[in-house]
C-alpha cells in the first residue's frame, strides 16, 4: 500500500513576474505542496498587475479553484513611489506577450486578512512562500500579533548575505521594496527560512535547459518557453550570461524539499535608509560584542548558506516537462 503522506499548505505571496510564474506551475506541479491561495504585491509590476497575472497563471494552469488575495499597494509605511522591475520581466510582468485579460476576479479579503485567517484555520500548517517584498506578511504581524506563532514557515526569498546586491551593490530586490516590511518580518519571531541571492545566483538555467523547453510538449515547458525570452535578455545585458537565475522557483522548492540547501541560524536585521537601504545584516557570529547591539535579544532566523544547484535545476524541469 502506498504511503500516505500529508501535502504541505502552502500560500505563495508573488509580484509575478516570469520566474513567480515558473515557481508557482512548480508548486502546482509538486504533489508534496497544497496551494491553497495566492496573494500578490508590487515588486516586478505593481499590485493591481499582479493580481491579474496570477489569476492569469491559474487560469492557465487550470487551477482556478485556487483563490487569489490581493495585496497592498503601497508600502509599510504607505509610501507610493515604488521601485518596480519591468525592465526585468516586460512591462506586463510577463515578458510582453499580451495575454488575454483572466476572466476570474482576486477574492474580497486582503492579502493580509487572507494569510491571517488561514494560520488560524491551520495553526502551524501553513508555509508561505514570500516571492516578493514583504509588505504583506508585515502587515499579517500587525494585524495579528499571534500570527508569527501560527503560522508554519516563511520561506523568504530576500536578502544578499556576504555578497552584493541586485538593485545596487548592498540590496537584493526584494528587501529593496519595502526594507522597513522586511525588518518587521525578520524579527517578528516565526520560524523563518531565507534565502539569498547568495543562493539564487548559484542555480542557473542554461540555454541547453532552455532548449529542452521549447522542444516539450508540456503545457507549462510551451509556455514558460514564450515568456522566458525578456527574461534571457535582461540577463545578458546586465549579467553577461546566456542564462537566468532561478530566484523565485528554487525558493519554492526550499518548500517541497528542504534538504536541497543547508542553512545557519542567526539574528537577521534590514537597513531601512541611507545608501545601504535594503542591506541585509545577518549576525550568525557567537561573539558577545561589547555593547547593546540592534540584533540582541532579537529572534532567529534560518539563512541558506549552500544548494545542490544542479539537483534545484533538475527537479524544477523535471516538474516542468510533463503537464499529466
Ligand atoms: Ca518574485
Amino acid at each position: 500500500m502506498a504511503a500516505v503522506t500529508k501535502k504541505k499548505k502552502v500560500i505563495i505571496d508573488t509580484d509575478p513576474g516570469i520566474d513567480d510564474a515558473m515557481a508557482i506551475f512548480v508548486a502546482l506541479r509538486s504533489p508534496e505542496l497544497e496551494v491553497v491561495g495566492l496573494t500578490t504585491i508590487f515588486g516586478n509590476v505593481y499590485t493591481a498587475l499582479a493580481t491579474h497575472n496570477a489569476l492569469h497563471l491559474l487560469e492557465t494552469a487550470g487551477r482556478t479553484d485556487i483563490p487569489v488575495a490581493e495585496g497592498s499597494h503601497v508600502t509599510i509605511k504607505k509610501a507610493t513611489k515604488l521601485r518596480i522591475a519591468s525592465f526585468v520581466h516586460g512591462s506586463d510582468g510577463l515578458g510582453n506577450q499580451n495575454f488575454p485579460p483572466p476572466a476570474g476576479k482576486a477574492v474580497e479579503q486582503s492579502a493580509a486578512a487572507f494569510l491571517v485567517e488561514q494560520a488560524n484555520l491551520y495553526p502551524g500548517q501553513v508555509t508561505v512562500v514570500a516571492l516578493g517584498p514583504l509588505t504583506n506578511l508585515a502587515l499579517a504581524v500587525e494585524l495579528d500579533p499571534s500570527f508569527p506563532k501560527k503560522i508554519g514557515q516563511i520561506i523568504i526569498l530576500g536578502g544578499a548575505y556576504s555578497v552584493n546586491g541586485n538593485v545596487n551593490p548592498a540590496a537584493e530586490a526584494n528587501i529593496f521594496g519595502d526594507p522597513d516590511a522586511a525588518d518587521i518580518v525578520f524579527t517578528c519571531g516565526a520560524d523563518i527560512l531565507a534565502i539569498g541571492i547568495n543562493i539564487t545566483h548559484q542555480v542557473l538555467l542554461s540555454d541547453v535547459d532552455r532548449k529542452k523547453l521549447e522542444e516539450s510538449d508540456s503545457k507549462y515547458a510551451r509556455y514558460l518557453s514564450n515568456i522566458l525570452g525578456y527574461y534571457y535578455d535582461y540577463h545578458l545585458d546586465a549579467y553577461s550570461i546566456t542564462g537566468v537565475y532561478l530566484h523565485d522557483p528554487t525558493t519554492l522548492l526550499a518548500a517541497v524539499d528542504p534538504s536541497l540547501m543547508t542553512y545557519t541560524e542567526g539574528v537577521v536585521r534590514v537597513q531601512t535608509d541611507g545608501i545601504t537601504k535594503g542591506l541585509t545584516v545577518f549576525d550568525n557570529t557567537k561573539k558577545t560584542y561589547g555593547e547593546i547591539t540592534a540584533w540582541c535579544g532579537k529572534p532567529t532566523v534560518k539563512v541558506a548558506v549552500t544548494v545542490d544547484a544542479p539537483a534545484v535545476v533538475e527537479l524544477i524541469m523535471q516538474r516542468l516537462l510533463t503537464d499529466d
